[in-house]
């Protein structure tokens, strides 16, 4: 992974040597249903990896699931984890910027979409801004999140949980 700093981050930072930078853990749920939903979600995995001030950590398998609470064809999701020194907003708008590239429209609430990241966990810290809700609010009640995230950082995920949503239909479809 490369390693951009940008002009906001040494601005805010300084010239502050590697081992002092804070460095948080963070999880992205990613998602896809329309147009080739697995080339879209491995793209923005590379986005993601690229982004300044971010170390991509893990990347799940991608998974076919259907669609939870929405219509439309069925999804392709996936889960990373990154360690940046962004802030849960600065990240959240790089995510966005990423979700625009891909084509992404809101025309209604859960309408299928080219590529959707979700910032599901930011270190510990719990965030509720009009903007951004973390850890997000859903993502212990949906499969195609627990068993990604399960995959690649399994102490976050209880049996319990995995037990409770193992009816929604999820399939793995490899790297
Ligand atoms: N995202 C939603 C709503 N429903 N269902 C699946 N299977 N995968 C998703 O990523 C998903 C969903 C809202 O973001
Ligand atoms: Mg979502
Ligand atoms: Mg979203």
């Amino acid at each position: 992974m490369r390693w951009h700093p940008s002009t906001a981050m040494v601005a805010r930072h300084g010239a502050m040597p590697l081992a002092e930078t804070q460095w948080v853990q963070a999880y992205i749920g990613l998602g896809a249903n329309l147009g080739d939903a697995a080339a879209a979600v491995r793209a923005a995995v590379e986005s993601i990896a690229n982004l300044p001030g971010t170390l991509a950590q893990s990347k799940s398998p991608l998974y076919r699931s259907a669609p939870v609470d929405a219509g439309g064809p069925d999804y392709v999701n996936a889960v990373m984890g990154v360690r940046t020194i962004l802030s849960a907003s600065e990240l959240l708008a790089q995510l966005q910027r990423i979700e625009q590239g891909a084509g992404r429209e809101r025309p209604y609430v859960n309408a299928p979409r080219t590529l959707d990241l979700d910032l599901l966990l930011f270190g510990d810290q719990a965030i509720s801004t009009p903007t951004l809700t973390v850890p997000h609010p859903r993502m212990r009640e949906r499969a195609f999140v627990l068993v990604p995230l399960a995959d690649i950082a399994p102490w976050l995920v209880q049996a319990q949980e995995l037990h409770a949503v193992a009816n929604q239909r999820l399939t793995p479809i490899g790297a």
